[in-house]
This record gives C-alpha cells, structure tokens and sequence, in this order.
C-alpha cells in the first residue's frame, strides 16, 4: 500500500544529496514536492526532471535556512496558498572542517550550529505549528551517527547532531496525544558532497572519505526516509540508525587496502 500517494513533502536543502533523492524518491511515490535550497538553478533543473517524469507538482524557493525572517515569510507564504505540508524532511546540513576544537574556526562551528541546528529549530517551529493545528503531519529530521558517537575532530558536528537528536526526542514528547509524528533518519557514511563541503571543496580529501569500501547512497538514505514516513499512522519509527554494511560504528570501517602499483 502507497500512503505517500498526494502527499505534500516539503525538503530543505533539495538541491543536491540526500535531499535531492529523497525528492526523487517522494515523486515516484505520487507525492507532491515544496523543494528549498540556497542554490537555485538546480532546483530548477529538478523541478523540471521530476515534471517530465512523475504526475507530481513541484513548487521550488531559494531559501537559506539561516535566514528565520525568510523561513517564517516561506512557510506563512505557503499557508496562504493553502499549502500545509502533510511531511517535512529537515535535510539542509553540513559540516565544516576535521579539525582539533582549539584548532577549530569559530566561523565554521557558527555556519555548522545556525545551519544544522537553528535552521531546523526555525523550520520545524513554523511548520509543526500548522500540523499540531490539522492534528496532521510527520517531521523527518536528517540526523547522524555523529549524533550517538563522538569522533575526533567532529567536535562542533557532532554536538550539532547531538542536539538534533535531543530535539527529535524533546518534539516526540511535546506533542503526545496528538497523531503527530516526529522521527528521525540517522546515517553513517554517505556518498555525497558532504566532505566536498566539509574540505571547503578539496576535492581529492573528499574522494578518500568514500575510497576502499562500499559506502551508502543518497537513494539509499531517501528509501529508508520513505519507508519511515510511509508506515501506518499509529506507527512512529522514532530513530532509524543506518551504517553501511562496511561500517559498524564511526570508527570500525572496513576498507580493501589497494595492492595495485
Ligand atoms: P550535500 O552537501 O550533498 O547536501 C547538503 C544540502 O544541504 C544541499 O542541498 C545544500 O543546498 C543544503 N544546505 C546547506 N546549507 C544550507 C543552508 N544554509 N540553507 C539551505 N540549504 C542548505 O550533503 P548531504 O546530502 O550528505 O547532507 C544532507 C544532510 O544529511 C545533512 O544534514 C547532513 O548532516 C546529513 N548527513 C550526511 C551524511 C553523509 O555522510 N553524507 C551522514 C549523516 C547525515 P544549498 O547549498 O544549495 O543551499
Ligand atoms: C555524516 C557522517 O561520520 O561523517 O554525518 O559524521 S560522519
């Protein structure tokens, strides 16, 4: 049984990664899609891939979720157009640098926390306000491995997950006796542009993240993200954990060492 079929499914940071397959994963379910991104050209390019390919609706926005006057003018902006989202998938994230925390950038742990945190705060305000009201709706936070494990140098990104996860816990319990749910999609190794970001665009550093082992996919994450929000509505899959087969916790990965050369 479909139950996505005509749902509304709104996404943050829809433009590339896991966001952008779970978009394509949510369209070819029949749901329909509000995609936000700072990056708009390719919200655009996938609005246009998913019109051609699925019966879907698709509406997309250039929006930074740091931005709180902008999310709240996005959401009121929706509510007025009689666009109340029946899913919500906190995906926009990112992680900035590896480093030791009294070698860290200020810079990049306030990027980390207003993005992975106060982003999700002001989304998730705006839009389960409208759900607690329609006594309707599932909020899916894009957690991490990095929210249960501490690894050296994830510092700041790993306590942003932390808070992540404490907040899917502190939503769960605020809207008991409601049919709301609040759940949460927490991965390990993803091959994405995650590190591309984390290495402010060291490509070669990226790749070494993701080499010698089987690393998930984005459309691995978004299948796991619709069967979460696909389930019966008496059901609240709370915390999901996925790690690739590869890798058991942040730090036992298994890696094929290369003999060739
Ligand atoms: P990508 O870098 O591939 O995608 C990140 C997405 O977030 C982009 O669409 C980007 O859009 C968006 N984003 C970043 N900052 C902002 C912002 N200020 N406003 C709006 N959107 C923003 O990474 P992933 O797909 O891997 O990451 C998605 C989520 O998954 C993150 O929350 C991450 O922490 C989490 N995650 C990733 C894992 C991994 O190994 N890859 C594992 C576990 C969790 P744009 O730049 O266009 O705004
Ligand atoms: C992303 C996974 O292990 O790089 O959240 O932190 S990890």
């Amino acid at each position: 049984m479909n139950r996505l079929q005509g749902k509304l499914v709104l996404i943050t940071g829809a433009s590339a990664g896991i966001g952008a397959a779970c978009a394509r994963a949510f369209a070819a379910r029949g749901a329909h899609l509000l995609l936000s991104a700072r990056r708009f050209s390719r919200l655009e390019a996938l609005r246009d891939e998913l019109q051609s390919a699925h019966e879907t609706e698709v509406h997309i926005e250039k929006l930074d979720i740091r931005d709180r006057g902008g999310v709240e003018s996005y959401v009121a902006h929706l509510l007025s157009q009689g666009r109340v989202p029946d899913i919500l998938v906190n995906n926009a994230g990112l992680s900035r640098g590896l480093e030791p925390f009294h070698e860290g950038r200020v810079e990049d742990w306030e990027e980390m926390i207003d993005t992975n945190v106060k982003g999700l705060l002001y989304m998730s305000r705006a839009v389960l306000h409208l759900m607690v009201e329609r006594n309707s709706g599932h909020v899916i936070h894009i957690g991490s491995t990095a929210g249960d494990i501490v690894y050296p140098g994830g510092n700041v990104y790993n306590a942003t997950k932390f808070a992540v996860k404490a907040l899917n816990q502190g939503m769960n319990l605020d809207v008991v006796g409601t049919r709301i749910r609040i759940s949460s999609v927490d991965p390990g190794l993803v091959e994405t542009e995650f590190s591309q970001v984390r290495f402010h665009g060291d490509e070669e550093r990226a790749a070494g993240v993701y080499r010698g082992y089987t690393p998930l996919t984005a459309d691995d994450v978004a299948d796991v993200v619709c069967y979460v929000a696909g389930a019966p509505e008496h059901v609240n899959l709370m915390r999901t954990v996925v790690y690739p087969t590869d890798q058991r916790n942040p730090y036992v990965l298994h890696r094929e060492t290369s003999t060739a050369g």
